[in-house]
C-alpha cells in the first residue's frame, strides 16, 4: 500500500527458474507491495513450480515474446499503481520505494539503468549498451519534446491504473521493442512522465534479449524506426 492505494508488481517470465522465487520475495520484502503476478511465457523449465512456492499468482501467456508478455502483465495488473519489472535478478525490490516516491506528482515513473554509480559489477550494461540506450532515449526525448530520458529499454517502471487505461488500447508492438512504444504513447497522450535512476545488477540465468551485441544492435535499430514512425505519423496527421 502507498498512501491508501494498492501496489501490484507484474513480472514477465520466460525460463526464469533460477531467480523468479527470489525476485518475488525481494519485491514483497519492500513492504509496499500488495500483490505480485507473474506472466509465464511458456517457460520450459521449472519457473511455474518455483512461483508456486511463493504467495505470488501467475497466468500463462501463450503468444511468445517480450511484448506479448509485458502487455499481458499490464492488462492483468490489478493495483492502483502497477509496477513492471523483471524477475531475473537485475532489479531490486527496494527500488519500489523510489518509484512510489514520485507517483504523487507523475502518471508514469520510468527507471533508468544508465546512472553509472548504480550499475553493479557484472551487470549487462557495458559501454555499448549504456550509450546505445542513452542515444536512442535522447532521440525520443528530442523528437517529442519529452521529459529527460537516458534509457530506452528499462523494464522497471510504475504506471497509474487510470493513466494506463488512456494508452493501453493504442499498443501495437508485440516484440522486444515494446518499451519505447509505451513511453512514446505516454508522451503523445500527455501523461506526466519522469525518469529516475535505479540499481541495475548482474543477471541470474540466461539472457534472452540484450546478451549478444548483434541482437542488441538490431533491437536498437528497430526502436529507432519505431520512434521515427510515430514522429512522422503524428506530424502528418
Ligand atoms: N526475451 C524474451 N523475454 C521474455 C519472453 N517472455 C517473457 N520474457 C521476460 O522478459 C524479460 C526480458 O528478458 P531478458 O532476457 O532479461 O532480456 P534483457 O533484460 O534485455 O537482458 P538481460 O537482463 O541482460 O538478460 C525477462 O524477465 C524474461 O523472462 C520472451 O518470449 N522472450
Ligand atoms: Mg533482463
Amino acid at each position: 500500500m502507498w498512501n491508501g492505494k494498492t501496489v501490484s508488481v507484474v513480472f514477465p517470465a520466460y525460463n526464469e527458474q533460477e531467480n523468479v522465487r527470489a525476485a518475488i520475495e525481494d519485491f514483497f520484502a519492500s513492504g509496499y507491495v500488495d500483490s505480485v503476478l507473474v506472466v509465464n511465457n511458456n517457460s520450459r523449465d521449472n519457473t511455474v513450480e518455483e512461483i508456486k512456492k511463493t504467495r505470488a499468482s501467475f497466468v500463462n501467456e501463450e503468444k511468445q515474446g517480450y511484448g506479448h508478455a509485458v502487455r499481458r502483465c499490464l492488462k492483468e495488473g490489478s493495483g492502483d499503481y502497477i509496477i513492471l519489472a523483471e524477475p531475473d535478478g537485475t532489479f531490486s525490490g527496494k527500488d519500489v520505494l523510489k518509484l512510489l516516491a514520485y507517483c504523487d506528482d507523475f502518471d508514469m515513473v520510468i527507471g533508468t539503468r544508465t546512472a553509472k554509480d548504480l550499475i553493479w559489477s557484472g551487470a549487462n550494461m557495458g559501454v555499448f549498451l549504456r550509450w546505445g540506450n542513452w542515444a536512442v532515449a535522447k532521440m525520443l526525448e528530442a523528437l517529442f519534446s519529452g521529459p529527460s530520458l537516458t534509457d530506452v529499454g528499462c523494464t522497471m517502471r510504475l504506471i497509474k491504473k487510470e493513466a494506463l487505461a488512456r494508452i493501453q488500447g493504442q499498443f501495437t508492438v508485440t516484440g522486444s521493442h515494446f518499451l519505447p512504444e509505451m513511453t512514446t504513447l505516454a508522451i503523445l497522450n500527455k501523461l506526466k512522465v519522469v525518469e529516475i535512476p535505479l540499481n541495475y545488477k548482474e543477471r541470474v540465468g540466461t539472457s534472452k534479449i540484450t546478451g549478444e551485441k548483434i541482437k542488441a544492435f538490431r533491437l536498437g535499430m528497430t526502436m529507432i524506426f519505431l520512434i521515427l514512425g510515430y514522429r512522422l505519423r503524428s506530424w502528418f496527421k
